[in-house]
């Protein structure tokens, strides 16, 4: 086992037992939601997955440790501490050998969850490539990871703050198969249809494992995007999201928000603008990916 790797009780057991895992990420607490709804979601997020059969490991750097597995307090601290870094793949060995408090993001929790040999990752949103990211060059570390690291995301696709037909082009590029549940259409996070398809629809657990487990088998290393769309009666109206996203993008480029906090700007702005609405559709879809990734997990286990 790798020395930097720390396991929960509940993981550890889970480990010996052969049982299902899903890892979570732990940026979406620090950086991605307001205190108490972020721990409150974090927690109730571990218990779907826990009724769905598997067994929850949110990660996160905390005491110089990848902590596979959170205890109540820690994500409490994560939620509650201004100085949690959001941690990607270059932020890794600093926030590690410096001891600091790390969240670790889509990214980052890819890495981690294959060193501690989890397959399936589960969360809201995944990064990807900005608008204007021609002129900028923004465009997330979370793509290269899926290019590279074996982990399967389940998330409700990616947020229409970003360049979404770019980000399915880059994908495309660096052969990351992108997957969708019970719909052709690739999802808009806060919307179910973003106008672009995913590659392949996928609607059960059983066909998106097989579909993972024959990538893999074949030495095509790298992840799959399992995309979930927000459940229809959760979803927020596309013309006002629009109307947000544009205001907020505005704001990001007036106050000269970039590099790493341009993406927690805009989510937070996002959440203020729409008064808390937001929020709750946020919360909505991460539960959803939630149930679908604790399905997918127990079909991984049982077929391999
Ligand atoms: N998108 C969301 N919610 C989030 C994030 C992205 O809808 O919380 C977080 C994830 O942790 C993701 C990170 O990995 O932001 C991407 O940041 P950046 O764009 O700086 O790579
Ligand atoms: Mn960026």
């Amino acid at each position: 086992m790798h020395q930097y790797l720390l396991f929960s009780p509940e993981v550890a057991a889970a480990r010996a037992a052969g049982k299902a895992i899903v890892a979570l990420e732990s940026t979406i607490i620090s950086h991605g939601m307001p205190y108490p709804q972020n721990v409150q979601m974090a927690r109730e997020v571990e218990q779907i997955i826990r009724d769905g059969g598997a067994v929850p490991a949110t990660i996160a750097i905390i005491g110089g440790k990848i902590c596979v597995g959170l205890a109540e307090e820690q994500l409490e601290l994560l939620g509650t501490s201004p100085d949690a870094m959001k941690v990607s793949r270059r932020d890794l060995p600093y926030v590690l050998a410096q001891n600091k408090l790390g969240a670790t993001t889509v990214a980052a929790t890819m890495i981690c969850a294959e060193l501690a040999g989890i397959q399936v990752f589960v969360t809201g949103g995944i990064g990807g490539v900005h608008r204007g990211a021609e002129t900028s060059f923004d465009i997330s570390a979370d793509l290269q990871e899926l290019a590279q690291t074996s982990v399967a995301v389940v998330c409700a696709g990616v947020k229409s703050i970003l360049d979404i037909g770019l980000t399915l082009e880059y994908l495309e590029t660096f052969g990351v198969p992108v997957v969708s549940v019970g719909q052709r259409g690739f999802p808009a996070f806060f919307t179910r249809e973003s106008g672009f398809n995913a590659d392949f629809q996928l609607d059960t657990a059983t066909e998106q494992a097989a579909f993972i487990q024959t990538k893999w088998s074949l030495g095509l290393k790298g992840g799959i995007v399992v995309s979930n769309p927000v459940p229809a009666a959760e979803a927020m109206p596309k013309e006002e999201i629009d109307r947000i996203t544009a205001q907020a993008l505005q704001e990001a480029d007036a106050q000269g928000v970039t590099g790493k906090n341009v993406t927690p700007f805009l989510l937070s702005r996002i959440k203020a603008l729409t008064e808390g609405r937001s929020l709750a559709t946020n919360i909505a879809l991460v539960k959803n990916n939630a149930r679908c990734g604790a399905a997918l997990a127990v079909a991984m286990q049982s077929t391999h």
